[in-house]
C-alpha cells in the first residue's frame, strides 16, 4: 500500500510522545502502533515518563504566563493558521485518521474536516469572549463580569476520534488563552503526533509561545498522573462511562473542574408516522458508520408496531448491501474494529444477547481470508431484544443494533430515556405534535435530541455531551468555551462616597 500520506506527516519509524512546543523530550521506552486495516506496524512513539511529565507542566506553565497576555484576536490567528495548515494536509491526516483507527476513509476525512470547522468557529470566538454587564444597586458603581483563561487544560482523548475531539476542546482553550496537554489514546498516538506537529508549525510561523500545545503518551497511569495534577485546572476527558466516574473523583477530590463526555446508548424512534426511506438511511449509517464505534453510534431502534416488520425487511436488505474492507478505499462502507480486543467484546455481546433470548435477524461474527488478516474486521448484525436487558443497558463499541417494538409515542420515550446514559437521540416522524413532545422537557433526557436525522454525525456549531452516565460535559459549539475559562465579577466605584449594598449602614 503506498503510504506517501506518512511522509507528508513526517511520521517515522520511531516518534517522540513527549513534545512541548517545538523540542522534543524522549522516553526511554515506546509503544507501537499498529494499523487494524492489514496489522502492520505503523511507527513507534516514545512514551512520556514522571521525569519528562514534570518538564512539560512546567514548560505549559510558563507558556500560559505569556498567552494569556496575548489579545483573543490574536490568539485567533494562530488557529486560523492551524486551520490552513489542516486545509492543506486534509488529505493525508484523513488517510492517517483511517489507517491507525480503522474507519472509512469518508469519515477520516470527515473528522478533518470537523477540525477545520472549529478552527473557523474559534477564529470568531476570539473576537465573542463576551462577559454581561449589570446594573449595580448602588449609586455610581458599575458592575460587569469578564471570562480569563483557567491556566492548562488537559485533554484525554479516545481513539475513535482520534484528531476531532482534541480539536474542539483544544481550539476553544487554546484561542480562550489556555495551554492545553493532551494525551491521547494509546491506540493512536501518530494521528496526535502529526496533529501536533502541524500544530507546533502554525504557532511557530506565528511567533506563539512554544508550549501552549503539548502531547504526553501513555495509558491511563498516565491520564491518573494528569488527572491528580493540582496545577491542571480542568481535565476535559472522552471515553467509558467507567473511566469517567473514577477520573471526576480524582478531580473533584482536589476541587478541580472536570468536563466529561463519557459512553452514550443513543436510540433512534422510528415513529408510526416515518419516512421509512430517512429512517433506514440514518439507522444504517449510526449504526454501521465508524463500525459502531462512535459514542453517537445508534444502538437501539424503537420501532412502531405497525411498521416493525417492514423495518426488519428494509434493514436485512440494506445491510446485505454493506461492503466491508479496507477503509482506505472509499468504496467500503465499513473498516475494521480498533483492536482484537473489542473484537472480543463484540463476540462476548453477541452471546450474551443470545443468552438473553434475544433473536439475530442479521448475524455476526468475524470476517476471516484474504484482506481480513488483522482478525478485527467483523459484521455489522442486528438483533430483537428487549430493553432491559443487561447487555443492551450497556454501551458496546461494535456494530451491535438492537430492535424494540412500541406502541404508544409515550412508551417510546420512556424506552428511549429507560437506559444509564443520555448523549444522543432521534425521532423519525413527519408529525409535528410527536416531534414536539420528544423536543420537550416531557421528551428526550438526552444532551442531544434530533427530528428526522439519525443520532450520530452532530455538527461542531453546537454544544456536544449528554447527560446522567454521559458525564454532563458540553464540548464545542454554542457557549461551551465558557467551561474553559474563569469568570470575574467586577465592580467599580466611580462615586465619592461608599454606599454598601443591601443598604447596610456602617458609620464610625
Ligand atoms: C465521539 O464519538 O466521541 O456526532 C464523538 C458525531 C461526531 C462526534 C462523535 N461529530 O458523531
Amino acid at each position: 500500500m503506498d503510504k506517501e500520506f506518512l511522509q507528508t506527516l513526517q511520521i517515522d519509524q520511531h516518534n517522540h510522545g513527549s513534545i512541548a512546543g517545538f523540542d522534543t523530550m524522549v522516553g526511554d521506552e515506546e509503544i507501537s502502533s499498529s494499523s487494524p486495516v492489514d496489522g502492520t506496524l505503523i511507527g513507534r512513539v516514545s512514551l512520556t515518563d514522571a521525569g519528562n511529565y514534570e518538564k512539560i507542566v512546567i514548560r505549559a506553565q510558563s507558556a500560559f504566563e505569556e498567552w494569556r497576555r496575548w489579545p483573543a484576536p490574536k490568539r485567533g490567528s494562530v488557529i486560523q493558521a492551524f486551520g490552513q495548515l489542516l486545509r492543506d494536509h486534509k488529505d493525508a491526516l484523513g488517510n492517517l485518521v483511517s489507517y491507525e483507527m480503522g474507519k472509512s476513509i469518508q469519515e477520516g476525512l470527515g473528522e478533518v474536516q470537523e477540525m477545520i470547522d472549529i478552527c473557523a468557529f474559534s477564529v470568531g470566538l476570539s473576537r465573542q469572549l463576551y462577559g454581561l454587564t449589570m446594573h449595580s444597586e448602588r449609586l455610581d458603581h458599575r458592575m460587569y463580569e469578564q471570562w480569563h483563561p483557567l491556566g492548562i487544560v488537559g485533554i484525554i482523548s479516545a481513539f475513535n476520534f482520534p484528531v476531532a475531539v482534541w480539536s474542539w476542546n483544544a481550539m476553544v482553550a487554546i484561542v480562550c488563552g489556555n495551554a492545553c496537554i493532551w494525551k491521547a489514546s494509546e491506540k493512536t498516538p501518530l494521528c496526535a503526533v502529526a496533529c501536533q506537529k502541524l500544530f507546533c508549525q502554525a504557532a511557530k510561523a506565528l511567533g506563539a509561545p512554544a508550549a501552549i500545545s503539548c502531547i504526553i503518551t501513555g495509558d491511563h497511569k498516565l491520564g491518573k498522573m494528569l488527572t491528580a495534577d493540582q496545577r491542571i485546572s480542568l481535565v476535559s476527558a472522552t471515553g467509558s462511562s467507567k473511566m469517567g466516574k473514577s477520573l471526576a473523583q480524582t478531580v473533584a477530590a482536589r476541587l478541580g473542574r472536570s468536563l466529561l463526555e463519557l459512553g452514550g446508548n443513543n436510540a433512534m424512534i422510528i415513529s408510526k408516522h416515518a419516512d421509512i426511506d430517512i429512517a433506514i438511511r440514518a439507522a444504517v449509517f449510526g449504526a454501521v458508520g465508524t463500525a459502531g464505534q462512535r459514542c453517537t453510534s445508534t444502538r437501539r431502534l424503537i420501532i412502531h408496531q405497525d411498521h416493525y416488520d417492514l423495518i426488519k425487511e428494509r434493514l436485512k436488505m440494506a445491510y446485505s448491501q454493506i461492503r466491508i474492507g479496507n477503509p482506505l478505499d472509499p468504496s467500503m462502507h465499513m473498516g475494521p474494529l480498533i483492536d482484537r480486543d473489542a473484537v472480543h467484546a463484540y463476540l462476548e455481546a453477541i452471546e450474551i444477547v443470545q443468552r438473553f433470548g434475544g433473536n439475530f435477524i442479521v448475524s455476526g461474527g468475524v470476517i476471516e481470508g484474504s484482506g481480513f488478516q488483522s482478525g478485527c474486521y467483523v459484521r455489522p448484525c442486528i438483533a430483537e431484544v428487549e430493553n432491559h436487558y443487561d447487555i443492551v443497558q450497556k454501551e458496546t463499541f461494535a456494530p451491535i443494533l438492537y430492535l424494540i417494538k412500541y406502541q404508544s409515542l409515550k412508551q417510546a420515550i420512556q424506552l428511549q430515556n429507560d437506559v444509564p446514559q443520555g448523549l444522543s437521540s432521534s425521532i423519525i416522524t413527519e408529525y409535528l405534535k410527536e416531534a414536539e413532545l420528544f423536543l420537550s422537557a416531557s421528551g428526550s433526557d438526552c444532551g442531544i435530541a434530533n427530528v428526522n436525522i439519525g443520532t450520530s454525525g452532530a455538527e461542531i456549531g453546537g454544544a456536544f455531551g449528554g447527560e446522567k452516565e454521559t458525564g454532563g460535559g458540553r464540548e464545542s459549539g454554542s457557549d461551551s468555551w465558557k467551561s474553559y475559562m474563569r469568570r470575574q465579577t467586577n465592580t467599580i466605584n466611580y462615586g465619592t462616597t461608599l454606599p454598601l449594598s443591601q443598604g447596610i449602614t456602617f458609620d464610625f
